[in-house]
């Protein structure tokens, strides 16, 4: 059975409200908040699709915003003779209003009518915050042989975890058998399945659903008829279990969770790892963001330890160790950089425009001389002047301010904020 690209339409669920990656959220949609550099969250998941031919794509999400559109407008242009796209479907009204998105699943049947516009014949469901390369084809391959009605990808994890997801048992033919969303500790013992000696040996007992599920078309119509339940992991799915049959499609591969602001500084950080579980240098899997044209990045008197510095950089600081820095990244000279993510510019300035700054005190965009940055997220376009001090850790508590934020240590720099010369964190 071969999987052809016109059976497979796939709906990125691209956020709610963004709350867990706030202050990133404040003013963008959640598939807008750059990552690693020069990618946006969004590229993750169209990417994986991209690489796995499946190039009809609609990427759903609260609120629409100018770089969202012009991400996926700039990004994702296709022969205009193929049936290739990727539409952004917002939902319309405001928070107050009942039509907001109100889950998941409620954010699928608001668009169904957008769906049953295209010929398809399984829907490929994704969420728009993970991070993970995977070929599609085979999960869909296992899906028709299966003559499953769902598909879910899963995969093992610990206790520790476990209470996160959705867990479920299977059957020996890796049918799904019970299914419970984010079960409380005391219910875990319940919940362990026989996994592989090498996951048993790393105490993951437990089967997760990541989040990724293949409907066959009929049944998604029918269960998106029904406009009480609102979400997969806690009604759609437990539903359906016993009255359908549905897959548990075992990955092992790297995945990660990005919804919250620690996991993902983490997956940030850990792209400047020896061996990075995630792989941006691969010829095959390529993930896919919009072409900048953008000049080399150009380095002054500085010492650079495992760290990824996009394109479009000045850079003069002392040292930056364990980092990474976003594209159009201008760091002045003594500043040192540890264990962070700078997000960089949307747009440089002039030198007419930083004399005029100069003039009137005013810190250009970038950062200053003689800074110390440790344990930080600093987004686009702030101002941060000379000798900041900046100490991200487990010491500071969470707070927020309108210049930044801390989230389990790590402090974060709102976009577009201005740090005065000497400010301390
Ligand atoms: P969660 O990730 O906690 O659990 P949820 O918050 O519903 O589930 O988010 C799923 C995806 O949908 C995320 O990408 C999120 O941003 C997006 N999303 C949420 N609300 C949305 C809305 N109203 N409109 C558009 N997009 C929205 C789910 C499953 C678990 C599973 C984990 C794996 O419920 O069973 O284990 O994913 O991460
Ligand atoms: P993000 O979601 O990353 O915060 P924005 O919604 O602010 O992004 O949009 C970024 C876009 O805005 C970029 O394409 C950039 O070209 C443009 N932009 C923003 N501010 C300026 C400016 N002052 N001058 C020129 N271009 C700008």
């Amino acid at each position: 059975m071969k999987v052809k690209n016109k059976n497979v339409i796939s709906i990125i669920l691209g956020g709610g409200q963004g709350s867990r990656l706030y202050p990133l959220t404040a003013t963008r949609s959640k598939p807008a908040v750059p990552i690693a550099g020069k990618y946006r969250l969004v590229d993750i998941p169209i990417s994986n699709c991209m690489n796995s031919d499946i190039k009809r794509m609609f990427v759903l999400t609260q609120f629409n915003s100018a770089s969202l559109n012009a991400h996926i407008k700039n990004t994702y242009t296709f022969n205009a003779f193929s049936q290739e796209f990727v539409d952004i479907l917002a939902a319309e009204q405001t928070p107050d209003n009942p039509k907001w998105f109100q889950g998941t699943a409620d954010a699928v049947r608001q668009c169904m009518p957008h769906f049953l516009s295209h010929e398809f014949d399984y829907a490929l469901i994704l969420s728009g915050d993970q991070l993970y390369q995977m070929d599609f084809n085979e999960m869909i391959e296992a899906h028709m042989k299966s003559g499953a009605a769902i598909s879910i990808a899963t995969l093992p994890v610990n206790a520790k975890d476990a209470p996160e997801f959705g867990i479920m048992k299977t059957n020996k033919e890796n049918l799904i058998t019970a299914f419970i969303e984010k079960p409380n500790k005391t219910l875990l013992p319940d919940w362990k399945s026989d996994v592989s000696p090498e996951m048993k040996s790393q105490e993951k007992h437990y089967l997760a659903s990541m989040g990724i599920y293949i409907f066959n078309k009929e049944l998604l119509v029918e269960l998106m008829s029904n406009p009480d339940t609102k979400d997969f992991g806690n009604e759609i799915i437990p539903q359906a279990v016993g009255k359908n049959k549905i897959l548990s499609y075992q990955y092992e591969g790297y995945w990660t969770d990005i919804g919250n602001i620690d996991s993902f500084f983490e997956a940030n950080i850990g792209l400047t790892e020896d061996i990075p579980k995630f792989n941006l240098f691969d010829n095959e899997n390529k993930i896919y963001t919009r072409p900048r044209l953008l000049p080399p990045s150009k380095f002054n008197h500085s010492l650079i330890e495992k760290s990824l510095i996009s394109e479009g950089c000045i850079v003069s600081a002392k040292e930056i160790k364990k980092s990474v820095i976003g594209i159009r990244s201008k760091i002045g000279k003594g500043t040192i950089i540890q264990n962070s993510y700078v997000m960089g510019n949307d747009f440089y300035q002039t030198e007419e425009e930083i004399a005029k700054d100069k003039n009137k005190d005013k810190i250009w965009i970038g950062i200053g001389e003689d800074c110390f940055i440790n344990n930080a997220l600093v987004d686009k376009n702030v101002r941060i002047g000379n000798g900041v001090y900046i100490n991200g850790g487990a010491h500071l508590e969470d707070f927020s301010t309108e210049l930044y934020a801390i989230r389990e240590g790590i402090v974060v720099i709102k976009k577009g904020s201005i740090l005065p010369d000497n400010f301390r964190i």
